[in-house]
């Protein structure tokens, strides 16, 4: 049944790791139940690229021939990396996520975060609407590197080194995007963390690349804020906030903390953009393999869904079939949230797939 399809995505599905494995079916559910709906044609092609068996298996996180293998798809639809039991964290990072969003310059990572009604807020005396805002993480350099080494290793004089790169293309690319985000709602304003009193070189410097850009958006009001007086000001005034640009390191942590204030992480979704379109984009929960509940079924897999939901209002420029999908799901989203089932992070009994389940109904009704 459902509408016609007009147009046929390909889609890469890496579900990975741990929870992954559990969210990632009912993405797929809540996407299929869309695409019927609107009339998308949406192609998944399965990939088992993660730590547990590919990596056991081969040695590796992906085949060599990786990216020519994804290089025709429209978008990535990941779940989480990470089986710390088997395989360092830093290698299968680095070994799979970190490689897609270099390679395929996925230079922001878009990251919203709402309280949703229905949801036990952590912060006292917070409403829905006190927090709505989104992160704009820098995605391809930063404090994330492999530069550096040990030396006198394993003796009592060990040195290890850790740079970070920022670059005046990197940075003034994922700060010009912020400026048009926000400009783009309604607030017309922009938070920059920083830290350019402690780190004297390149976070003063990053300081000036938001001024300077900054000189193209007059109508945005820009307040730069240290990221551990920033830490504190999501938890104690969440409402402050609108859109809130970060570099790698500190978007990340924001990223999660932002989330913690709404309830729970695991309703927390991102968007890796190249949005030139030259690239795959890639879309996963924020969350991680989180390998302590994986094998119960009890992960909220509201994360995966939004995510899917992003990666449709992507891939469909935010208009047409793919814009009323993405918005037929975030509101059965908020129902499900409103009237259950609820898995146990927001206070319920319901499984993974029962929440999924839901929010599919919903979708398809
Ligand atoms: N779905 C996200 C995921 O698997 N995260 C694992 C992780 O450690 N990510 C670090 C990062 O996003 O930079």
């Amino acid at each position: 049944g459902g509408t016609p399809v007009n147009k046929t995505y390909r889609i890469a599905v890496i579900a990975g790791d741990g929870i992954g494995k559990e969210v990632m079916p009912e993405g797929l559910r809540v996407l299929r139940a869309a695409a019927g709906k609107f009339g998308i044609g949406l192609d998944f092609q399965h990939y088992d690229w993660a730590c547990a068996e590919y990596y056991e298996r081969h040695g590796a996180m992906m085949p060599e021939d990786w990216k020519a293998q994804l290089a025709g798809v429209d978008a990535i639809y990941f779940g989480a990396v990470g089986w710390p039991r088997t395989v360092p964290d830093h290698v299968s990072l680095w070994g799979s996520l970190l490689q897609f969003r270099r390679q395929f310059d996925q230079y922001i990572n878009l990251r919203p975060v709402r309280l949703f009604e229905g949801v036990r807020c952590p912060l006292a005396g917070k409403a829905p609407g006190d927090i709505d805002f989104v992160v704009v993480r820098e995605n391809t350099e930063g404090e994330y590197t492999n530069l550096g080494g040990r030396i006198y290793a394993g003796t009592e004089r060990e040195i290890v080194i850790q740079e970070s790169v920022f670059s005046r293309f990197g940075a003034d690319r994922v700060l010009k995007f912020a400026y048009e985000l926000s400009r783009a709602r309604a607030r017309k304003q922009l938070t920059v963390a920083t830290k350019s009193n402690g780190i004297a070189l390149s976070m003063p410097w990053w300081d000036e690349r938001a001024d300077e850009v900054g000189q193209s958006y007059p109508d945005i009001r820009v307040d730069k804020q240290h990221i551990d007086i920033l830490c504190a000001r999501f938890v104690l005034q969440p409402e402050r906030f609108d859109v809130v640009v970060a570099t790698n390191l500190f978007g990340d942590i924001l990223s999660d903390l932002g989330p913690a204030c709404t309830g729970t992480i695991g309703l927390a979704p991102s968007a890796n953009l190249n949005p030139e379109k030259r690239f795959p984009s890639l879309f996963e929960p924020v969350h991680g393999s989180a390998p302590d509940i994986y094998g119960k079924g009890i992960a909220n897999p509201v994360a995966m869904i939004w995510s899917g939901a992003m990666m449709l209002d992507f891939l469909g420029d935010g208009a047409g079939a793919c814009r009323a999908a993405h918005d037929a799901i975030v509101q059965a989203i908020e129902e499900a949230l409103r009237s259950g089932p609820l898995t146990p992070d927001l206070g319920g009994s319901a499984t993974t797939v029962e929440l999924g389940q839901a929010i599919a109904e919903r979708v398809a009704a």
